[in-house]
């Protein structure tokens, strides 16, 4: 049998079944398409969305075209009310796919018998359909989270401490958005337990929350994602192990290392210490201007650390510098949310 056989096609409401959905097919690929591009810069998914699309379009026969109106489309303009519903990304990524789904389809039933090409890839385009909705949820569900990190400019992180808890609910009363859990001792079956109590915390006030150091932590607790020095686990055996969804910080205070980072796909940066810190002590500070040339090309979140606090937050602005991390200036304040509520305050008061 020709893989093509327009004799097969007497029907024209066969043809016409087609022509609408082509059509279908393409606009739900078109909205995926925008998506990924203007959303998510993701060239890769766009040439692979604009490749189904063309597919599809060259298959768009002219005895399918011709169909239409063949006979009058009695049910046109009949909505559902879950339409109105679709209000935010995922929703519309999800509901979108599907039509291309059902669309592709209902194609590969009714070319089944006279064009055995447009259902072979009809079917071969559904099925990577499926693969393509999860990695655009998932690269949706990162673009959410990165956005909380461009949007806050204080990030906190903990140290081993008494009442840390408390602490760290006291802090997102005050307003922060990033947490870091930093547990450098202890077991780790009690940093986990901990971890997922703060991971409870966070969600209670859509807060990020990441893992310092510890990946596998990181993924059992459903943090957010991990921080990671030079000496942990190297970003890209991370991402492979954490997935796309997740964040990954690097500390960094050279600019090899800070490309290197960038370069291997980190999602902020962690630059300094900028003063002297006595939490990690022996740690020669970088100094403003040192700082400021490291970061000059920087165009993705990064935070300065080490010795800031409330106090020395105007120089940092005076040099344009607005994102930092902080441990002790909060964990040792008497009113840790009214510290935040200040911190955050300074940061973005105009002067
Ligand atoms: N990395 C560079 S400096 C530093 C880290 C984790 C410590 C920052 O702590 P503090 O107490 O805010 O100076
Ligand atoms: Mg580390």
């Amino acid at each position: 049998m020709k893989s093509l056989n327009l004799k097969l096609l007497e029907d024209q409401r066969i043809a016409q079944i087609i022509d609408a959905n082509l059509d279908r097919a393409r606009e739900g690929l078109r909205v995926l398409e925008d998506w990924a591009r203007f959303a998510l810069g993701r060239k890769d998914l766009v040439k692979t969305v604009k490749n189904y699309r063309q597919i599809l379009g060259k298959h768009h026969l002219k005895v399918y075209k011709e169909s239409r109106n063949f006979v009058a489309d009695k049910c046109t303009g009949l909505g559902h009310p879950e339409q109105f519903k679709r209000n935010n990304a995922s929703s519309i990524i999800s509901s979108n796919s599907a039509r291309v789904q059902e669309a592709l389809r209902v194609i590969e039933e009714f070319s089944r018998d006279h064009n055995q090409n447009l259902c072979k890839i009809s079917s071969e385009i559904r099925y990577e359909i499926y693969n393509l909705e999860i990695e655009l949820l998932e690269t949706q569900s990162n673009y959410s989270l990165l956005k909380i990190l461009n949007e806050n400019d204080l990030y906190f992180i903990t140290i081993d401490t008494e009442n840390l808890l408390e602490k760290i609910k006291n802090i997102l009363e005050g307003g922060v958005k990033i947490i870091q859990l930093r547990c450098k001792q202890g077991k780790d079956s009690d940093n986990l337990k901990f971890a997922i109590k703060v991971r409870e915390l966070c969600n209670n006030f859509g807060a990020l929350f990441l893992i310092n150091d510890r990946v596998d932590i990181a993924l059992a607790s459903k943090a957010d994602g991990v921080h990671l020095g030079q000496d942990d686990m190297d970003i890209k055996s991370a991402r492979f192990i954490l997935g796309p969804s997740k964040i990954i910080g690097i500390s960094a205070s050279n600019e090899s290392d800070i490309k290197k980072a960038i370069q291997d796909g980190c999602d902020y940066l962690g630059i300094g210490p900028v003063f002297t810190t006595t939490t990690k002590k022996g740690k020669i500070p970088l100094g403003i201007d040192t700082l400021k040339s490291l970061t000059k090309d920087i165009t993705i979140p990064w935070f300065a650390i080490g010795g800031i606090k409330q106090e020395n937050i105007s120089q940092l602005k005076e040099n344009n510098i607005f994102k930092v991390a902080i441990i002790t200036d909060l964990i040792n304040s008497e009113k840790p949310k009214e510290k935040a509520i200040m911190i955050i305050n300074s940061l973005t008061d105009e002067n």
